[in-house]
Order: C-alpha cells, then sequence, then structure tokens
C-alpha cells in the first residue's frame, strides 16, 4: 500500500495538519462514487498569488467546466470547485486568463439551438465582500451565433487590466474563419467579434489562432490558413487594445504562399512591443523544422524571411510543436525533435532580431533515448536588468515507461537569470514513482520564481487534475514514508 500512503501525502486526501512539503495536489475532487474523467487542465496566476486551476468533467452527468483556487501558493483548495459555466449545454476546452482582480474563463459550449454545435462563452470571476469568488449571472456568448447554426472553436484568451481578448475559429461562413472578441470593461461586455482573416469569407480553412498581448493596447493573433494551398502562418495585429486589428499578413516567409505546411503557431509578446511567432514547416522536408518570424517594433514591420531555428540539416528530423515565452527582451525558445532517434528537448534563445547562442538539448539521459515531449515555455521577469528574469521549461517524459504502457513523468529545467544559466538538468515536477501513471494536459504558469503545474494524471484509476509548485531549482521529491504511517494507512483500508 506504498502507493496509497504516498498519495495521502497530496494533503487533501487524507484531511489533517497543513504540510509544508512540496507534493502533487489533487485539485479537481470528484464525489466518490462520481469520478468521471478530467480533461483540459489550464492553470494561471494572478498578479496577488491565487492560483487558479479549470479543467472539464462531466460529474453531473454533462461536461462542465470547474474552477478550484488556492490562494496559499497551492498548499489548500476548496474543498468543492466552482462550477463555471451555467447553461445545459456540454461545457468543454476551457482557456484562462487572469488579471489583479478577475479570472476569466472561456470555453466551447453547445447550449444553443438542437444540433449541438459549439459556441464560445466566456465568465468571469471577481472574489465579493467576504473575498469568496463569484461568477457573473450570465454567461457571456461571444461568437454572436445564438441558434446554434455553426461551429465556433477551440478559443484562446488574454486579459491585460480591464482588457479581455478571445480568438477562435468559426464555420459561420464556411470554411473555418478566425475571429477575435474583444472587452473593454473586464468581461462585462464584448464589441462585435472581429474577423482577422481577411481573404473571402469561409473560402479557406483557418484554425489554430494564438493570442498574445503586450501591454494594454498591443495585440498580437497568429493561425494557421489554407487560403494558398498548403498551410501558411498569418498574423494579425492591433495597436487599439483590440478595438480594430489591421491587415493580416503572411509570416512564414522565404519559400511561395502554400508551397508547404505550416503548422502549430505560437506567440509571445513583450511590454517593448517585441513579440515572436514559431511553428513548424514542412519546408525542407521530409523532416519538419522549427521556424520563427518576429517583431521588435510592435509589429510594425517583421523579418521578411523567417528563420530555421533547429540546426541540424534542414528536414534530417522532425523538430515539432514549438513553444515561445519572453521577458526582458529575451525570446525563450523550446521544441520536441527526434535527431537522435526519440524525441528530445532542445532550447534556444533569441534577442530582438538574432539568435543569442547554439541551441541546446534541455533532457537528460541518453541523446534519443526515450521521448521527451510537449515543451511548455513560461518567463516571467521584474526586468530591473535583462537578466532579472525567471525561465522554465516543463514537459512530459517517457524515459521511466520500461513496460512501454505511456506511463510518463513530468521534468522541468530552470534558469534565473534569463536563460543565461539554468539548474540541474531534469528536475522532477510530479512527485509520483516514475513510470507509474499517464499524464497529460500539461499546464504551468511562472510568478517570480515559482513555478505552477498544473495536469491531469491517471494514477487514481481515472483521469484527474493534479497540482504541483515549487521554486526554480528545486525538485518534487517523493517524500519518505514513516513505517508507521504506512502501518496506520493500510490499518485504514
Ligand atoms: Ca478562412
Ligand atoms: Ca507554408
Ligand atoms: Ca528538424
Amino acid at each position: 500500500m506504498r502507493f496509497h500512503a504516498l498519495f495521502c501525502l497530496g494533503l487533501i486526501a487524507c484531511g489533517g495538519e497543513k504540510v509544508l512539503v512540496s507534493s502533487d495536489v489533487r485539485v479537481d475532487q470528484a464525489d466518490p462514487g462520481s469520478d468521471p474523467d478530467s480533461e483540459s487542465s489550464r492553470v494561471c496566476t494572478s498578479p496577488n498569488g491565487d492560483i487558479f486551476a479549470v479543467w472539464s468533467d462531466a460529474r453531473s452527468g454533462i461536461p462542465a467546466v470547474w474552477l478550484n483556487e488556492s490562494t496559499d501558493g497551492g498548499l489548500t483548495w476548496l474543498e468543492q470547485p466552482i462550477l463555471v459555466n451555467q447553461g445545459s449545454g456540454a461545457a468543454t476546452h476551457p482557456e484562462i486568463a487572469c488579471t489583479s482582480d478577475k479570472v476569466h474563463v472561456v470555453w466551447e459550449d453547445t447550449r444553443d439551438g438542437l444540433l449541438e454545435n459549439k459556441n464560445i462563452y466566456l465568465a468571469s470571476g471577481a472574489r465579493g465582500g467576504a473575498g469568496n469568488l463569484r461568477f457573473g449571472d450570465e454567461d457571456v456568448q461571444l461568437d454572436g451565433d445564438e441558434d446554434g447554426d455553426h461551429h465556433s472553436l477551440r478559443p484562446q484568451i488574454a486579459a491585460f487590466r480591464d482588457s479581455v481578448w478571445v480568438v477562435w475559429s468559426d464555420q459561420r461562413n464556411g470554411a473555418y474563419d478566425i475571429y477575435a472578441a474583444t472587452s473593454a470593461d473586464a468581461g462585462d461586455t464584448f464589441y462585435e467579434p472581429r474577423r482577422l482573416d481577411s481573404d473571402e469569407p469561409g473560402s479557406a480553412f483557418s484554425a489554430s489562432p494564438r493570442i498574445a498581448s503586450s501591454g494594454p493596447d498591443l495585440v498580437f493573433v497568429a493561425w494557421e490558413d489554407s487560403r494558398n494551398g498548403l498551410s501558411d502562418i498569418y498574423g494579425a495585429m492591433s495597436d487599439n487594445g483590440g478595438l480594430s486589428f489591421d491587415d493580416d499578413y503572411r509570416l512564414d516567409l522565404g519559400e511561395a504562399a502554400g508551397a508547404s505546411d505550416s503548422f502549430s503557431p505560437q506567440v509571445a509578446a513583450d511590454d517593448d512591443g517585441t513579440a515572436y511567432v514559431v511553428w513548424h514547416d514542412t519546408r525542407d522536408a521530409p523532416g519538419r523544422d522549427v521556424y520563427i518570424n518576429w517583431t521588435s517594433n510592435g509589429g510594425a514591420s517583421w523579418a521578411a524571411e523567417a528563420v530555421r531555428v533547429d540546426s541540424d540539416n534542414p528536414g534530417f528530423a522532425d523538430s515539432i510543436l514549438p513553444s515561445v515565452a519572453v521577458a526582458c527582451g529575451v525570446g525563450h525558445l523550446a521544441w520536441q525533435d527526434d535527431r537522435s532517434g526519440g524525441y528530445d528537448l532542445f532550447y534556444r534563445r533569441v534577442i530582438g532580431g538574432g539568435f543569442a547562442d547554439e541551441e541546446v538539448r534541455i533532457n537528460g539521459g541518453g541523446a534519443g533515448a526515450a521521448n521527451s515531449v510537449d515543451a511548455k515555455v513560461v518567463a516571467s521577469g521584474g526586468c530591473s536588468t535583462a537578466s532579472d528574469a525567471s525561465v522554465a521549461i516543463a514537459w512530459r517524459d517517457l524515459r521511466s515507461d520500461s513496460e512501454e504502457l505511456g506511463y510518463n513523468d513530468l521534468y522541468y529545467t530552470g534558469s534565473t537569470d534569463n536563460g543565461l544559466s539554468f539548474s540541474a538538468l531534469d528536475l522532477r515536477l510530479d512527485a509520483l514513482q516514475a513510470g507509474t501513471s499517464y499524464k497529460v494536459d500539461l499546464s504551468i504558469d511562472l510568478q517570480g520564481e515559482d513555478l505552477r503545474a498544473l495536469w491531469v494524471d491517471g494514477r487514481s484509476g481515472s483521469a484527474d487534475v493534479y497540482f504541483h509548485g515549487l521554486p526554480i531549482g528545486e525538485e518534487a521529491v517523493l517524500v519518505p514514508v514513516a513505517a508507521s504511517e504506512l502501518e496506520e494507512e493500510e490499518g485504514a483500508d
């Protein structure tokens, strides 16, 4: 019963005294006997340090969006999560953004019409007099499709003070187009959504939008667009807080439009108007390579040719699913790369319009020995100097999956000097014995040097949501369990 005893160190399951140790905490708290699979876990930290976790599960019979919160750095959470969505539809794929005084959650919802098409809804929570988080009386419908005639999918959200921006992929015109909705009153009301892709409406598939803001005015959006044939990466920006967007522009430059597929864009923007868009591209086939485009002047100009980020022979191996973050003028890129067999994770810094140094492999173990996948990069800066920022890169790692059951562990590496140097390789981020459960939907956030991770974990038999927080440089450890505690737990069974 060793596993059971370890789980009880998660503070919640066994109750009792708070234990001031770094351990995994289960936060979805489904009722015993009604323990549905949870999915789409997302975490964010507000500027004052409150931590919010959202996910969807069907404990009430239909998929719904749930939120839990911690006001003590992740040690304790509400005993019962808060139901975010209203209405009778299935609510899935939540995304979250936090500001000083509000938490905004957006999701797909089938409540409108009889076709079970998905529409985009948002709810904003704020603290009431007693400090309890309260959501508004009504969810806000963002895509304007009151009869549910068309799908609106995969919303993404960003917020800064009273500004909230949501983008999604929308079927209203035929083939999917990209729409954006903006609120200037902290999510209470939204302006009419605007279409961002400028070709004939509904004429070509546009999907996977990503959004980032640089302060209150500059907003950057990037997406996949097949208007030219194979998929290209397009971007659109606003310099007036999302009231309007400039004409869109192609970013995967350097070869003919539509000549090869460009997928999985990610975008990051800094306070000074620097923005990076990264993606993976088939132009060097057979393998896929990671490319980047950037602006250092708030989107007034972008590089005339996209620049390849991975530096082995072009197209030799698959370099895919890049992630990007930026702090104090330094961009941080990570991606998975199978040049040595299994997927390794690589990292590279970019400053302004150029690479600061060579790429480096950041996962330990032998190169290509196992699959290290799904890199997530976050950065957080005070920026009193260029190195006054923290960076964390987290991933899922299958090195201990000896029986090939898909049981992965969570690892990370971190820097407290804005990427000049990193802590020891291969710090464990979850505290479960290696290779004993699957972990998916990893979401991370960084506040100062405190890393917060949320994921969906199969350790308890169903898919549950777990949290772990630690300062950069520390490693999650399997807390030793005293023999007396083990006996106690076994006795309790
Ligand atoms: Ca389109
Ligand atoms: Ca392309
Ligand atoms: Ca490659």
